[in-house]
């Protein structure tokens, strides 16, 4: 832990927007950066990056997690004459981190603090008092970039323990011919996800995969990123680099820069189209639903091109 203590203390943002700021590195998404973003949508085709919220969705009970429940509550009810008015209404039970997700930045944290030096007893099973997700506000509003990192390497997907470094960022940056930018959001894809999309092995999927690892932290803060997602469950490498100490980017990027990570984003679809056409940016609108003190939120991002 000391290594994450001592990196997390280099790329810490707590006051930078404040000491009441609860957005983090969001504040880098400025009006211009917006304005810029909308440039980035040429040719009005639309992706939709969510995973379908069902029974049939990725989770197979790790730490609680099951997949949605979707029930009927009201099945052609009638209101006055027959064969006039009918309704039909559900509802949905799910743990807010079921699929395609953001998680906020009251979902970890070390040393009993969490992002801008909130105490770890602002959450209680009330949810987050502080730093909840629905304190990202009109977030998540911005330029999205996607990095093929699968591409990269020439394969269909990386196999599970991939580590990705800052150099395969520079590396698909400089291959697909762009640039991340202040405030943009990064998407990291590895096409890990059609190991549950295409094989339908949960099992496969959720236990281990490729991903970021830590020394990506500082390329993170460095780029001035506003948040970072993949198309696995835990954006970093599992097994983990050092296996004494679990989820070690998640740790320095929501903790400490502020950071909101976004998990199972669906990239297949998306990647194909920025291979044919060579534009690897789009408006990506993400926002969180504004579930109050919530630890994170289930989305359908959508990437505008
Ligand atoms: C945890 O950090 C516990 O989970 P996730 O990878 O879904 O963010």
């Amino acid at each position: 832990m000391e290594r994450v203590r001592q990196l997390g203390r280099e790329l810490s943002n707590w006051g930078r927007w404040g000491t009441d700021d609860q957005r983090g590195t969001l504040n880098f998404v400025t009006p211009q950066v917006i304005q810029r973003a909308t440039s980035s949508a040429r040719k009005g085709r639309v992706f939709s990056l969510g995973l379908a919220l069902g029974s049939d969705g990725p989770q197979i009970g790790q730490g609680g997690r099951v997949n949605p429940l979707h029930f009927v509550t009201a099945l052609h009810v009638g209101y006055g004459a027959a064969n006039g008015f009918r309704y039909n209404d559900d509802a949905l039970l799910l743990p807010l981190q079921a699929a395609t997700q953001w998680d906020s930045l009251a979902h970890v944290y070390y040393d009993d603090t969490l992002y801008n030096g909130v105490p770890a007893t602002m959450v209680t099973s009330a949810g987050a008092a502080r730093n909840a997700i629905d304190a990202v506000g009109e977030g998540v509003l911005t330029r999205g970039v996607l990095l093929d990192i699968a591409r990269l390497e020439g394969v269909e997907r990386l196999p599970p323990g991939f580590v990705i470094r800052p150099e395969h960022l520079e590396a698909a940056e400089k291959a697909q011919q762009v640039c991340v930018r202040t405030g943009d959001a990064l998407l990291v894809r590895t096409g890990h996800i059609t190991v549950f999309t295409r094989d339908q092995n949960r099992e496969a999927y959720m236990r281990q995969m490729p991903g970021l690892g830590l020394d990506c932290a500082r390329w993170l803060y460095e780029r001035e990123v506003a948040a970072v997602a993949t198309d696995t469950n835990a954006v970093e490498v599992i097994p983990f680099e050092d296996p004494g100490i679990p989820l070690p980017l998640h740790l320095v990027c929501i903790r400490d820069i502020g950071l909101i990570l976004g998990e199972m984003f669906y990239l297949e679809e998306l990647a194909a189209d920025c291979t044919r056409d060579g534009q690897w940016d789009f408006l990506l609108a993400a926002p969180a639903l504004k579930v109050r003190g919530g630890l994170g939120t289930p989305l359908n991002p959508l990437a505008v091109k």
